[in-house]
């Protein structure tokens, strides 16, 4: 029930109606009344779902996370695609490219130069819940691709991909990298690969990128870096709620954290209160009691396994066309395609 607005664009870049932007979240984000984060923390065990790292300035953040030397799997996955990307093209033939979580588009670049070798006019959807970084990356891509048009849609996953189906009918590659999946919960990764599938047409491709097991030192590293940047990350949730709900968290109260979870196989990240103190988000109705050493879980970022994914997404209706890997097996990115079977004839 998301109402949407088309922004009119001045910009003299896109005056050849190059680029079409869609809001589902308006600046003030007033449609997002955030019962998320009511529920998340009037739990006993306190969280706040990880869509809310990516304001502005924690899109910048991540950016800087996947610069640095511990932060594995941007540079990892990047590598992949850059062995892969001209036979992710040949496979797929000519598709509109659509992206969840699209940032900084920098891996993108990897899949359009492929497209663009093989002569395919170029189409791209990002999607992401920052206008800032979209609309930023959008004007740097259409600087760099002429026969490039990007239709960019800013809001959450539910609020794009509900509406995907009437955007196109043409053949299409969905794509989700950077192991963005690792932070859903069983239950919110049903719900998503049903939104993923029910928003694909048979025969439409899914490429999914997936961090892989390793050996939980390298894991703690590549979220815990000595320059303390997924700290500031981690932190900078609160500054989000402070300014987008009217709250007055201290950041300097909290302590960040992350620890690999060996049984469950997920690095959880956590905002570990200090002392024992309140806050509120205002906007929000919501007062918050912390006490000392009391913890919010940020985020969970699973880690993965390639066939065991398969047979999950297998059972999803979403066959497994290819799997890439890097020598180490580090990281895994999967060409899927949706099933031409129906899903219930399946099980
Ligand atoms: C964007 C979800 C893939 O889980 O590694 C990086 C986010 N959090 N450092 C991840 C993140 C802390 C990242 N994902």
């Amino acid at each position: 029930m998301s109402t949407s607005y088309q922004e009119k664009i001045t910009d003299p870049l896109v005056r050849d109606q190059r680029l079409h932007l869609e809001y589902f979240l308006d600046r003030k984000l007033a449609n997002d009344r955030g019962q998320d984060i009511i529920d998340g923390l009037n739990r006993t065990r306190k969280t706040l779902p990880p869509k809310y790292f990516y304001d502005g300035k924690g899109s910048q953040l991540f950016e800087q996370i996947c610069e640095l030397p511990e932060y594995y799997p941007t540079r990892t996955e990047a590598s992949i695609l850059k062995k892969y990307a001209p036979d992710i093209a040949e496979v797929t033939g000519k598709v509109k490219l659509i992206e969840l979580g699209s940032g900084s588009s920098t891996k993108t670049r990897l899949l359009l130069n492929a497209y663009q070798a093989l002569d395919y006019p170029l189409s791209y959807v990002p999607i992401d819940v920052s206008g800032t970084i979209l609309k930023e990356s959008a004007y740097s891509l259409l600087q760099d691709y002429s026969s490039l048009n990007i239709k960019g849609i800013i809001g959450t996953y539910e609020q794009a991909l509900s509406n995907l189906k009437l955007v196109t009918q043409e053949p299409k590659l969905l794509i989700f990298l950077g192991s963005t999946i690792g932070n859903f919960s069983d239950l919110e990764c049903d719900r998503f690969i049903n939104l993923v599938t029910s928003s694909l047409a048979i025969g439409d491709y899914f490429l999914l990128g997936i961090d892989l097991q390793k050996p939980t030192a390298i894991l703690e590293d590549a979220y815990n870096d000595s320059q303390g940047v997924p700290a500031d990350f981690n932190l900078n949730m609160l500054c989000h709620l402070n300014s987008r709900f009217q709250g007055n968290f201290q950041p300097s109260l909290f302590q960040h954290q992350a620890i690999y979870n060996e049984v469950d196989c997920q690095i959880e990240m956590y905002l570990t209160s200090q002392e024992s103190h309140q806050a509120t988000l205002k906007d929000l109705n919501l007062v918050v009691d912390f006490q000392q050493g009391e913890n919010i879980l940020t985020e969970i970022s699973r880690k993965f396994n390639i066939s065991q994914m398969q047979t999950y997404l297998h059972s999803q209706g979403l066959e497994l066309i290819q799997s890439y890997t890097d020598e180490q097996k580090w990281f895994g990115l999967l060409l899927c395609q949706k099933s031409f079977t129906s899903r219930r004839g399946l099980r």
